[in-house]
């Protein structure tokens, strides 16, 4: 493993590199968690395991805000999120041992997975959005995150809920962002990977973005929440699968 950071138009994004032992060339996974999310995370790990397990080098970075990058989690936007995943993917496709690259990310992570994947659809092999959140630029446009209800044209300063802030420039960002178009660009495979019992991203929204793909498996995982808690290993497998059928 090497760790080390990446530059994104002066921040540091915290990054991970595990590559297939042995092997002089392989292909490799970036893999972004979600929203107040990090590396280590247990859904993380264990998808990241079942990449190197299926002969799948991977790249796990953190974004603006998150983890051990730069930046404040009240500041941290999706323009922000999507500049430092072009960063990371431009940094996999300068390693010389890369064959094919994917993008997978959690939720907020999947997001922007989704966005990545349609803006530089030339470039990956296949995409993972797992319990992608992306009915999150809708709901910011009709004035609700995070269980929060604002006005969606005079839009606060600060989403405040429990111990978290977040600044009103993560709603203006958010409502600016249409992500059907990058759906529709996006034509390779995708797997989608969602709990049917997810009380954060419903699940609903799995089953719309199978539909509007034209290459998409979902692989629902019954009882499932967010995070796929006491669900590790279907999670596992659903990726394990994926792979075998690329
Ligand atoms: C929201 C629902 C879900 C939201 C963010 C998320 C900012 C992201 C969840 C995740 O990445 O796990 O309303 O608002």
């Amino acid at each position: 493993m090497e760790e080390f950071y990446i530059d994104s138009d002066g921040i540091k994004l915290h990054a991970k590199l595990e590559r297939i032992e042995g092997a002089d060339k392989s292909p490799l996974c970036i893999l972004i968690h979600g929203f107040t999310g990090h590396m280590e995370e247990d859904h993380i790990i264990a998808v990241k395991d079942a990449m190197l397990e299926s002969g799948v080098s991977v790249l796990r970075a953190e974004m603006y805000g998150h983890g051990k990058s730069g930046g404040k989690f009240r500041d941290h936007t999706l323009y922000k999120w999507v500049t430092n995943a072009l960063s990371v993917v431009n940094y996999a496709q300068s390693l010389d041992w890369v064959t094919d690259l994917y993008i997978s990310g959690h939720s907020q992570g999947g997001l922007l997975t989704m966005l990545i994947g349609g803006m530089r659809c030339d470039d990956f092999k296949a995409i993972l959005p797992l319990s992608p959140a992306w009915m999150i630029p809708g709901i910011a446009r009709e004035g609700n995150l995070l269980g929060i209800d604002f006005d969606p044209v005079h839009i606060p300063e600060t989403l405040y809920r429990e111990d978290l802030e977040l600044s009103g420039d993560y709603i203006r960002v958010a409502q600016t962002i249409h992500v059907e178009d990058e759906i529709a660009r996006y034509e390779g495979p995708v797997l989608i990977v969602h709990g049917d019992a997810d009380s954060v991203v419903p699940y609903s929204y799995a089953v719309k973005a199978q539909e509007l793909y034209k290459n998409a498996v979902l692989v629902p995982v019954r009882g499932a929440d967010h995070c796929f808690v006491g669900y590790i290993d279907e999670l596992a497998d659903a990726v394990k699968a994926f792979f075998k059928t690329i």
